[in-house]
């Protein structure tokens, strides 16, 4: 067991991440494992006490001073739940201190922040983006990476808030059964059901949503990889009775953008990404959404 201020001290102080021997973020990796992995890949959340709220970050791509930020926010206001919509690591200048500090979190506090798989919690991803080769400069061999792996097969894939708020990272699948066939299973399931529900949880990773179109259409992002449309997103929050979904994936100049008639919003909280984007994030309260930007 990792000790408790140990974990209290690095989340106030991930410069600290930095400094940590190998062994030390093993630890922390088999424990967050440990956790992760006897929690369903479609989550369930439901707050209580009406009056409080559940944060949702989208991407943070090794932003350490943003996500730094909003963890400020969040030990003020003391929200319910913490969603992350993943992509914690590639890109940015601080990725492996960005990932150990939201695995400290979900170690301290296992039934409030919950951590969501993105598109670049992946090998191929983080191979092509930057978190393979600044994990191996510094611990080298694949076998430690390899850990990194397994912790990636432990993500759940999308959080159902108040029975009303979708939280994924990228978007609805063609197939919009999806929920129905993820509920109740745990990540050891996938490697059994994976040729049923690989298409599925490849779309939940990567899909965008596109304002003016039908259906479902081919995406520049690559092979098998849609845009949805309004229609389809209509018929899919009509199935589950859904009032919002939440979703990040996709930098926008002015932080967020509201899709659908302001049922789907998207977010991304890694400011100045690639060009120049504040940082935002989604409040939810008594199941209405907003967004908010981060000063
Ligand atoms: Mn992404």
């Amino acid at each position: 067991m990792i000790d408790k201020a140990f974990l209290k001290d690095l989340i106030a102080n991930p410069d600290e991440i930095s400094k940590l021997e190998y062994h030390s973020i093993l630890q922390i990796i088999h424990q967050a494992v440990n956790i992760l992995k006897e929690e369903p890949l479609l989550l369930e959340l439901n707050v209580k006490e009406i009056e409080r709220e559940v944060y949702v970050i989208g991407d943070i791509h090794g932003n350490l001073r943003c996500l730094q930020k909003l963890v400020e926010i969040i030990e003020q206001t003391n929200p319910r739940f913490v969603i992350f919509l993943g992509d914690i690591v590639d890109r940015g200048p601080y990725q492996l201190e960005c990932l150990i500090m939201v695995l400290a979190l979900k170690i301290r506090y296992p039934d409030k922040y919950y951590i969501l798989k993105g598109n670049h919690e992946t090998l191929e991803m983080n191979q092509y983006y930057g978190f393979y080769s600044v994990f191996m400069s510094k611990f080298y061999g694949q076998m430690k990476f390899d850990e990194i792996l397994s912790l990636y097969l432990a993500l759940p894939f999308c959080a159902l808030v108040n029975n009303s708020i979708l939280c994924l990272h990228g978007g609805i699948p063609e197939d919009i059964e999806f929920m129905r066939k993820l509920k109740g299973l745990k990540p050891k399931d996938i490697a059994l059901t994976f040729k049923s529900i690989a298409k599925i949880l490849m779309q939940i990773m990567w899909n965008d949503p596109k304002s003016g179109l039908k259906g479902f259409s081919e995406s520049f992002r690559g092979p098998g990889i849609k845009f949805f449309g309004e229609d389809v997103f209509d018929d899919f929050m009509k199935d589950y009775n859904l009032n919002y979904l939440i979703r990040s994936h996709e930098v926008f100049p002015e932080g967020y953008r509201w899709f659908f008639n302001k049922r789907l919003l998207s977010i991304f909280s890694s400011d100045n990404y690639r060009a120049t984007n504040p940082a935002s994030y989604a409040i939810i309260k008594k199941d209405l959404v907003e967004a908010k930007i981060v000063d």
